[in-house]
């Protein structure tokens, strides 16, 4: 057996096991079957829509996968129909991804 390749697989399979995070107090509980977008949710509040422009100004609280502290700032939106479903005040939950530079809402649905 190849010694160079059975490091490698050993490798893989390290960085395939994942990290252990540890819990947080007064966080939501883990919800298990649809860990992608549960983890990825943030809590934020509409501040402006811009339809014409396809952009949004949420202020929102921190999201740790972005490395962002809480803060206001203007996203894109994936589609510019889900700016119909939102009205400026509302509070919502949201995902976003940095696509190239620029912040991207993929995902939006009022907070219960
Ligand atoms: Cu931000």
């Amino acid at each position: 057996m190849n010694r160079r390749l059975l490091g490698a697989v050993a490798l893989i399979a390290a960085l395939a096991v994942p990290s252990v995070v540890p819990a947080q107090s007064g966080g939501q509980p883990m919800q298990h079957g649809d860990m992608k977008s549960a983890a990825a949710m943030a809590d934020g509040e509409i501040r402006k829509v811009d339809k014409s422009a396809g952009k949004i100004t949420i202020k929102h609280g921190a999201i740790p996968s972005m490395d962002m502290p809480p803060m206001t700032m203007v996203y894109r939106v994936k589609d510019p129909t889900m700016l119909d479903a939102v009205t400026q005040g509302d509070k919502v939950k949201f995902v976003a991804e940095n696509v190239g530079g620029q912040f991207v809402v993929t995902n939006i649905e009022p907070a219960k």
